[in-house]
């Protein structure tokens, strides 16, 4: 069987050299990570970042009327401008930064959905997603006697056009939750057609973004959704992430968190609340993690969102078709070209876990289980996978030596 030919835009070894973690072995082994899908690892730039702001510029943001409040302050809301462009919205109101895209996702669940969400009303989300866009609904709409449904899996892991054509019957939809790509399957979502269905039925429409923003260019306009969540972590930014939303939403919505930052006035009786962002950004933030985050939204620009996409879109196809030349690998999700760079796959029947070992043994960071898409296992009848994700500092010798691990795996237990 032909193999796709692999060949990137990037300067791979220029690339490796920015992420020191990469030259330290593991197992006596190079270490060969493909688990970025669960977090990625950091470059010098960042890691630098970080230090640079504890050793120069710390202290609290939006406070200090000192020399070190000041400049903390203008570098994190520097930040926001970076994060403002990463996702080109039109209004750097409109970043909020957050931990991750799970309170991103929470946030809008509270502070959206317990105020415009009731009774009668219907929520949409798919059976492909985290249980980080999916718990949040559910809990949504047991609390307030809303009726939660699902847009259902064709069995290569697209979202089923059926089922949308079912659901398009539901009345009084107020919010569809989607993932742009899926953690587990590696499937792209059509996001601008998603909103569009959305906003026919009058609704809000939710993107998870933990497993796009950090690998192909993010455009909220041109997306045309209402709210999108990610995860700096998972694009080589330390802990801290952003929910992004419409202003004229945002302004509508009560906070999520109180206390401390978010106010304009507070008496014994009666609080108000600052302007967006501030309103949703309670208490002190994550500072210096925001202000790397800023750092790795450069880097990642600096090699080009778009280099980036077309190297993982090469790196996919060819792991795609390594994968399935090894006799006793099934392969889950989309064939290449329609996927993102994550390849889920069993080897005969060998529990995902041990795969996982024997890999590690080689020096092969991979992770094995149900991803935190337990529905989306029950859907194609497994309990787990093992899962290879690839980003910009992969190549195909990390494939090469997936492949060979993988016969190793066989070896061991007799596939
Ligand atoms: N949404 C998607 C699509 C994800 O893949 C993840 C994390 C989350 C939300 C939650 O991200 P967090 O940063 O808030 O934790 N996904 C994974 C994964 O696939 N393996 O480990 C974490």
């Amino acid at each position: 069987m032909a193999v796709a030919e692999f060949t990137t835009p990037l300067d791979l070894e220029k690339i490796r050299a920015d992420f020191p973690i990469l030259a330290r072995p593991v197992h006596g082994k190079r270490l060969v990570f493909l688990d970025s899908a669960a977090s990625s690892q950091k470059p010098r730039q960042v890691i630098e970042t970080l230090v640079d702001v504890y050793e120069t510029s710390y202290a609290n943001v939006h406070r200090g009327v000192y020399y070190l409040g000041a400049r903390a302050t203008e570098r994190y809301e520097g930040a926001r401008d970076i994060m403002t462009g990463f996702v080109n919205a039109n209004d750097r109101r409109e970043v909020i930064f957050v931990r991750e895209a799970t309170e991103a996702l929470n946030l809008v669940a509270y502070a959206y959905g317990r105020t415009f969400v009731g009774p009668g009303d219907a929520i949409v989300a798919t059976e492909m997603e985290h249980h980080s866009n999916l718990v949040p609904w559910q809990f949504l709409a047991q609390q307030t006697g809303a009726t939660l449904h699902y847009l259902r899996l064709t069995d290569d892991g697209s979202l089923d056009p059926d089922s949308q054509q079912r659901l398009a019957a539901i009345e009084n939809v107020k919010l569809v939750a989607v993932a742009h790509v899926s953690n587990s399957l590696g499937t792209i979502n059509d996001i601008p057609a998603l909103a569009t269905w959305a906003h026919e039925r009058g609704a809000v429409l939710v993107v998870d973004g933990a497993q796009a923003a950090p690998h192909r260019p993010v455009d909220v306009q041109a997306l045309g959704c209402d709210f999108y969540a990610l995860s700096g972590h998972k694009m080589c930014g330390p802990g801290a992430g952003i929910l992004w939303g419409r202003a004229e939403l945002l302004e509508k919505m009560p906070p999520f968190l109180t206390g401390g930052e978010m106010i304009r006035t507070v008496s014994l009786e009666k609080t108000t609340w600052n302007d967006l962002p501030w309103k949703f950004e309670a208490g002190t933030p994550a500072i210096a993690e925001s202000i790397a985050l800023g750092a790795a939204a450069q880097y990642l620009q600096g090699i080009g969102m778009e280099a980036i996409e077309a190297h993982e879109h090469a790196l996919t196809a060819y792991a795609y078709d390594v994968l399935d030349g090894i006799s006793g690998v099934t392969q889950y999700g989309p064939k290449p070209p329609n996927r993102a760079g994550i390849l889920s796959f069993n080897v005969g029947k060998v529990h995902p876990h041990d795969v996982a070992q024997v890999l590690d043994s080689e020096g092969i960071a991979v992770r094995a289980g149900h991803h935190c898409t337990q529905p989306l296992m029950r859907r194609f009848d497994l309990q787990a996978t093992t899962r290879a994700s690839v980003y910009l500092y992969n190549g195909r010798d990390d494939i090469d030596a997936l492949a060979l691990g993988i016969e190793k795996v066989k070896r061991t237990f007799s596939v």
